[in-house]
């Protein structure tokens, strides 16, 4: 069993290998649910959808989000009708929405709806919501705070931040089978997502981090993170303002506590000794993932590494 944790679109990238690589059903991909919000009445999953239409071979490779060549009918239409029209929600991606919505409203917990999808969608690994519970990651700017979505797509990520909060994190509970996994796994693997915003909130729900620190099996990182900069998206931002050094050595720091290896850019090479020097095995190599023969060839890395 591969047990992955992961965010959305850069997650997803390396799912992408791991598509071609593993046996799904080996496969159990941990998701951050702290980007998840309420819109036009709708309970949306990001990093969810992402990673399981990645897995279904429908996400949109251009944006990396949503489905491939799906329409905006309904977007516009809201829009005439006086709806927020800034989070881009296509007319196939709104039948997982709508889906998901009436499911949750009948009682089911956020790991049975998302099984029901992923079947329905012919996805054969497990993808698992980090919790059940709502958990909210609130970015605090000087000019307010403002849930994720809002700072990321509505504000374009422009603000200062000031901090990083998950609202609701202290009352979850790891979903249904995720510690168990973690310490029945092969090897564990932490995605090129954002460690603020993405990993932060997994490891945040009680009880996860220290099945990580216990598990017998190997935990390997890849990082987000080259020369100090992201390869997309806020990252090297956000870390500051929770006190990470904005570099693959961060990543690593921040991961410290579990993580036997990381893969970090080749240059970045001249970190390695410093990463070592937390006890940290660091391998430098192509890290960027911007075609298929590059998601199936770090894939491949990682497995060995592992
Ligand atoms: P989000 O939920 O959409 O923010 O997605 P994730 O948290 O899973 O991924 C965002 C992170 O992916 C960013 O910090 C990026 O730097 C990282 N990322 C994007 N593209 C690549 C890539 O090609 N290679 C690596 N190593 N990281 C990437
Ligand atoms: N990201 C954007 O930058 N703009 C959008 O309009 C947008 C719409 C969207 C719709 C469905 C979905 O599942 C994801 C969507 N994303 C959009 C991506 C997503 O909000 C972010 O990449 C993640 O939440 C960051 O973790």
């Amino acid at each position: 069993m591969l047990v992955v944790f992961t965010g959305g679109t850069g997650g997803a990238k390396l799912i992408e290998g791991f598509r071609f690589t593993v046996n799904s059903k080996d496969l159990i991909i941990i998701c951050n649910t702290a980007d998840d919000f309420i819109l036009h009445g709708l309970h949306i999953s990001p990093d969810l959808d992402t990673v399981t239409y990645t897995l279904a071979g429908i996400a949109d490779p251009e944006k990396g989000w949503g489905i491939n060549d799906d329409s905006f009918v309904v977007l516009e239409a809201l829009g005439r009708l006086g709806a927020e029209t800034w989070f881009k929600l296509g007319d196939k991606d709104l039948a997982t929405h709508i889906t998901r919505t009436r499911l949750l409203r009948e009682g089911r917990p956020l790991s049975q709806v998302t099984k029901h999808i992923c079947a329905a969608l012919g996805v054969e690994a497990a993808v698992v919501p980090m919790c059940d519970q709502r958990v909210a990651t609130l970015v605090t700017t000087p000019q307010g705070d403002f849930s994720f979505q809002e700072y990321f797509v509505k504000r374009r990520w422009e603000d200062e931040v000031k901090g990083i909060f998950f609202d609701g994190i202290e009352d979850a509970e790891p979903a249904p089978g995720i510690l168990d996994s973690i310490s029945k796994a092969a090897a564990v693997v932490i995605c090129p997502s954002n460690p603020v915003t993405s990993i932060g909130p997994i490891l945040g729900v009680p009880g996860v981090r220290d099945a990580l620190r216990q598990t017998q099996a190997p935990v390997i990182a890849v990082s987000p993170i080259i020369q100090g900069a992201s390869f997309s998206g806020p990252a090297h931002r956000l870390m500051p303002a929770v006190k990470m050094e904005a570099s693959a050595f961060g990543v690593a720091a921040a991961y410290a506590d579990f993580l036997d290896a990381i893969l970090i850019a080749r240059e970045d090479q001249s970190l390695k000794s410093k990463i070592q020097a937390l006890g940290i095995d660091a391998v430098a190599g192509p890290i960027r993932l911007d075609s298929l023969a590059h998601k199936k060839k770090l894939a491949e890395s990682v497995l060995s590494l592992c």
